[in-house]
């Protein structure tokens, strides 16, 4: 997969984007990651990439001009056209589902503003406007790098099979449940036996109990998807009740 950045601040991607996994895949040309400096496509004296919004208000607005040049000359690098991200709070919120769909795509051009928005004229030219949260940040350099960070481990041959599994977790649509390693005990907190116990139905189970508590405490909004048996449906009620008296964890 070739993705193509767009910010004023691409410096801000090298260190993250060059370790661990998302560094190994661009070792290994499974990711070609460009970043592209916006203000290379200003003209003017000051490389402006910004002015007051038209109406007026507070901030400032992404020109559009640097951003439509810039998306030119990026969409020339290659034959095979960009599938356009633009980061912004409004957009469709990120998740697992849209991680695969995008993992899928040849190319991405992620176009990363700063200041309050960009003029609507440089959105227009977006396949997908993405939000990985609520929440408003100083520029969608954050939300870039999550992206990234997020497909690149669903491209083939990124993760090993013993890495690739762990999302069938994710899948099933619930929480993860509690890990240990050794030690046995530590601070005086044993590791639960049935994890010790070589009994793989019973820890299978265990752990199936313990996504469906964690997830009815923290995250009852992903238990709409799930598909629970009777007995399922019992232990998240009885998780619910407990909720009532209420506890952090
Ligand atoms: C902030 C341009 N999903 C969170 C998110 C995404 C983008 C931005 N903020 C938050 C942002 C300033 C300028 C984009």
């Amino acid at each position: 997969m070739i993705v193509d950045v767009l910010s004023i601040f691409p410096d801000m991607f090298e260190g993250p984007m060059s370790v661990s996994i998302v560094g190994l895949a661009r070792e290994r040309g499974l990711l070609e990651l460009r970043c592209h400096d916006l203000r290379e496509y200003t003209h003017d004296r000051h490389r402006s990439t910004d002015d007051a919004p038209y109406g007026g208000g507070p901030g400032m607005v992404m020109k559009p001009e640097p951003l439509n040049e810039a998306l030119d000359a990026i969409e020339l690098l290659e034959d095979e056209p960009g599938y356009v991200v633009f980061f912004t709070p409004a957009g469709r919120p990120f998740s697992q589902d849209l991680a695969m769909e995008l993992a899928d795509k040849e190319r991405l051009v992620l176009v990363c503003g700063r200041y309050e928005g960009f003029d609507e004229r440089a959105v227009m030219r977006a396949d997908l406007e993405l939000s990985i949260g609520d929440y408003v940040l100083t520029g969608g350099e954050l939300p870039a790098m999550v992206v990234i960070d997020a497909v690149s481990r669903q491209l083939p041959g990124v993760l090993g099979d013993e890495e690739s599994a762990v999302d069938e977790s994710f899948a099933d649509g619930l929480l993860e449940y509690p890990q240990y390693t050794r030690p046995q005990e530590y601070r005086g907190v044993a590791a639960p036996a049935v994890l010790l116990s070589g009994d793989h139905g019973k820890i299978a189970q265990w752990r199936r109990e313990q996504s469906l508590r964690k997830t009815a405490r923290v995250r009852p909004d992903l238990l709409a998807r799930a598909s629970l048996t009777p007995t399922e449906l019992q232990i998240v009620q009885d998780e619910l009740k407990r909720a009532e008296t209420p506890q952090e964890r």
